[in-house]
C-alpha cells in the first residue's frame, strides 16, 4: 500500500473539492472506505515525517498510520504538507482525515481534538553555534539573553515553550522547515533553532557543519508524546484507530516500526493519552 503526496494544486483543490462534500461531516469509517483513501496532514520533518524527492511518503508517524489504515480496510493514505499551526484548523474543516506528523499532545489540542493513544515520545533539543557561546540550554536562558533569537515551527510546540518562558515575540522567529532553519542558524539570522531531540540530529547528520552542535535534552522541557489526531466528533474513527494500535504494540509490530527512525516503543508504551493530555501544557 503506497503513500502519496499532493503532487500538484490542482490535486490539492480537486481533492479539497471532493472533502468539502464528503467530509464536512463526521468521517466515519465506512464514509473513509467508500472514499478509498484516508487524508492525512504531516510536516515534512524526518524522522516523524518525510517525502522524498519522489513525492514518496515515509516516517515513523505515516508508516504506523499506513499500516493501521491498510488493516482497518482504508488502502491508501494520501498526505498534504501543513504548519503545525494550521494542522488542527485543516482537520476541523475537513482538509484531513487525520493528523499523523508528530503533533505532540498537550491539554490545548487535546481539548481540540480526539487523539489516538500514544505513539511518537521524544525531548526537546537545541541546535546553535559550536561551542555553545551563550550558553543556551533552556527557553529560559533565551529569555533571560537579552538578545538571543530562537527560530520554531509557526504553531510548534517549541515556539509555546519559548514565549511561555518569557522570549519576546520579536525574538521568536517562525521558522517554515527544517532547512530554512539550518540556513538561518548558519547565517546568523537566530542563535538557537529548537525542535524535537530526533528531528535536530536529523537535520545535523545531513547539514554536515562543524561549526553547529546539538544540546539536548533542553533543561525543563517536557518530553511529548504525539498521537493521531482526529476531529472530536470522529471518535468511532478514533477508537477503531486505537484498536489497530493497542494490536501492533502487543504483537511487537509497533517497535519493528519506529524504533528504526529512533523512537522508542517502550516510552510510548509506558504512558496513555490521559496522562499526556493532562499532564502538558
Ligand atoms: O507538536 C509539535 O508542535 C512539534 N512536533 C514535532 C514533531 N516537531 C516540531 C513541532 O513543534
Amino acid at each position: 500500500m503506497k503513500t502519496r503526496i499532493l503532487a500538484s494544486a490542482v490535486s490539492i483543490s480537486v481533492l479539497a473539492a471532493i472533502a468539502g462534500g464528503i467530509s464536512a461531516s463526521a468521517a466515519d469509517l465506512k464514509q473513509l472506505k467508500e472514499q478509498g483513501f484516508a487524508r492525512i496532514a504531516i510536516a515534512n520533518e524526518p524522522p516523524y515525517t518525510a517525502v522524498g524527492a519522489d513525492g514518496k511518503v515515509s516516517g515513523a508517524a505515516p508508516d504506523v498510520a499506513r499500516v493501521i489504515f491498510e488493516r482497518l480496510g482504508i488502502k491508501e493514505v494520501v498526505a498534504s504538507i501543513s504548519e503545525y499551526g494550521a494542522m488542527i484548523p485543516g482537520l476541523q474543516a475537513g482538509r484531513h482525515d487525520a493528523i499523523t506528523a508528530g503533533l505532540f499532545m498537550k491539554q490545548e489540542r487535546c481539548n481540540a481534538v480526539a487523539y489516538s493513544e500514544p505513539i511518537l515520545c521524544d525531548a526537546e533539543a537545541f541546535a546553535l553555534r559550536k561551542g555553545n557561546p551563550l550558553k543556551l540550554t533552556s527557553y529560559k536562558d533565551i529569555a533571560n539573553n537579552t538578545n538571543a533569537k530562537i527560530g520554531a515551527p509557526g504553531g510548534g510546540t517549541e515556539e509555546k515553550l519559548a514565549l511561555q518562558a518569557g522570549v519576546p515575540r520579536e525574538r521568536v522567529i517562525v521558522v517554515p522547515d527544517g532547512q530554512s532553519g539550518i540556513k538561518m542558524l548558519q547565517d546568523g539570522r537566530i542563535d538557537v533553532y529548537s525542535l524535537p531531540v530526533l528531528s535536530i540530529h536529523d537535520l545535523l547528520d545531513k547539514a554536515k557543519d562543524p561549526n553547529l552542535e546539538v544540546v539536548a535534552p533542553v533543561v525543563g522541557a517536557p518530553v511529548y508524546c504525539d498521537g493521531a489526531a482526529f476531529r472530536k466528533q470522529d471518535v468511532a474513527l478514533r477508537d477503531a484507530f486505537d484498536g489497530e494500535l493497542k494490536k501492533l504494540k502487543e504483537s511487537g509490530e509497533f517497535a519493528k516500526l519506529i524504533e528504526p527512525y529512533g523512537f522508542s516503543a517502550k516510552a510510548a508504551m509506558s504512558t496513555t493519552r490521559d496522562k499526556q493530555c493532562t499532564a502538558a501544557q
